[in-house]
């Protein structure tokens, strides 16, 4: 049986994946229950929970020099870009730190990792309007946050490079599906509309603020189009080394996603207009032909996703 680490396992992308994957594999979910719940995890004999942080460096010297693992999944980060600009020392503990410790734990006591999938961000690209992203465009990270997604992401590849660790590393869009946590403002704006809807139909008050007016779009991916993604990163010879882009390659504004979901449950949401919020970026579409060489194809349009994450969430 393989055996998988995940840190930041019992997050929304890193649950998702550690469900799927300990269907067939040995997985050790690492998490401190920052953003993630345990509850995401299903109970399975193949699945382990350690509850801890990737920065504990005790921790993590013991479970990387006992367990030897054909894959590695690092998903554990704050992922809030705001938290990063109010908190830029811790944030960049966990957001570069632990991962320039990893790599040096991967390179002391992992000698057969098959591969080591970093999870980088679009925020790389930063407000350079040029679109679709390319892996190649133009970088500008304009936050800690998005500073140390790249700064991570370039050792993660170069530890390739120099010393033939088995690295690759994606940049997620604007992942979205069941499980994602709504309750920091800065959660993914899917997962709060999610929240406004079901309280809608609960009979509830509820309103949605959009920040801006609304034609600010985004490439929107499924969360199984992610993992999808993240097991051909994992597993593909040709993406050693490299760093992709994980989106659809399509973009939809946020009018015309809450259109979509309107119409998906029949109930027109009410909407707060507000001012933008500072830093942002008005568009943002991945160019995923350097995925699409792996093999992928997005098997969700955002009409067919919502649907499955309104379904799962008992809406429809
Ligand atoms: C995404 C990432 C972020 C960083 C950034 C880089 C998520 C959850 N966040 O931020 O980590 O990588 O990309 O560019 O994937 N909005 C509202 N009302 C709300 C919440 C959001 O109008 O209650 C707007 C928000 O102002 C933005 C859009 O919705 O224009 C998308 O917001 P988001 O936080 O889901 O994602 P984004 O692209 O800002």
């Amino acid at each position: 049986m393989r055996s998988i680490l995940i840190t930041g396992g019992a997050g929304f992308i890193g649950s998702t994946l550690a469900n799927h994957l300990s269907k067939k594999s040995s997985v050790i979910v690492l998490d401190d229950l920052s953003m993630g719940k345990e509850e995401n995890l299903v109970k399975n004999s193949n699945l382990t929970f350690v509850n801890g942080s990737v920065t504990d460096k005790e921790l993590m010297n013991e479970i990387l020099s006992k367990n030897t693992f054909d894959y590695i999944f690092h998903l554990a980060a704050i992922a809030s870009v705001a938290d990063s600009v109010e908190r830029p020392v811790e944030t960049h503990q966990i957001n570069f730190e632990s991962v320039l410790m990893l790599l040096e734990l991967i390179k002391k006591y992992q000698k057969d990792l098959k591969r080591l999938v970093f999870s980088s961000s679009a925020a790389v690209y930063g407000d350079e309007p040029t679109l679709p992203k390319k892996e190649e465009s133009v970088i500008r990270p304009l936050t800690p946050y998005a500073v140390d997604k790249f700064a991570a992401e370039q050792y993660v590849l170069d530890y390739n490079h120099l010393y033939g660790i088995r690295t690759s590393a994606v940049r997620f869009f604007n992942v979205y599906g069941p499980n994602q946590n709504p309750e920091s403002p800065y959660s993914g704006v899917i997962s709060i509309l999610v929240d406004r809807y079901k309280k809608l139909q609960a009979g509830a008050e509820a309103e949605f603020t959009l920040f801006g007016d609304g034609s600010q779009s985004r490439d929107f991916v499924f969360i199984e189009d992610v993992i999808q993604a993240l097991l051909l990163v994992a597993s593909k010879e040709d993406s050693l080394g490299r760093q992709f882009n994980v989106g659809t390659g399509e973009a939809l504004d946020l009018n015309e996603l809450i259109g979509v979901i309107d119409e998906a449950l029949d109930i027109k949401l009410p909407v707060k207009y507000e001012a933008e919020r500072d830093g942002d970026i008005k568009d943002s579409v991945a160019d995923i032909s350097r995925l699409k060489s792996l093999g992928f194809k997005p098997n969700f349009s955002v009409q067919a996703g919502m649907r499955k994450y309104l379904e799962s969430e008992n809406l429809i």
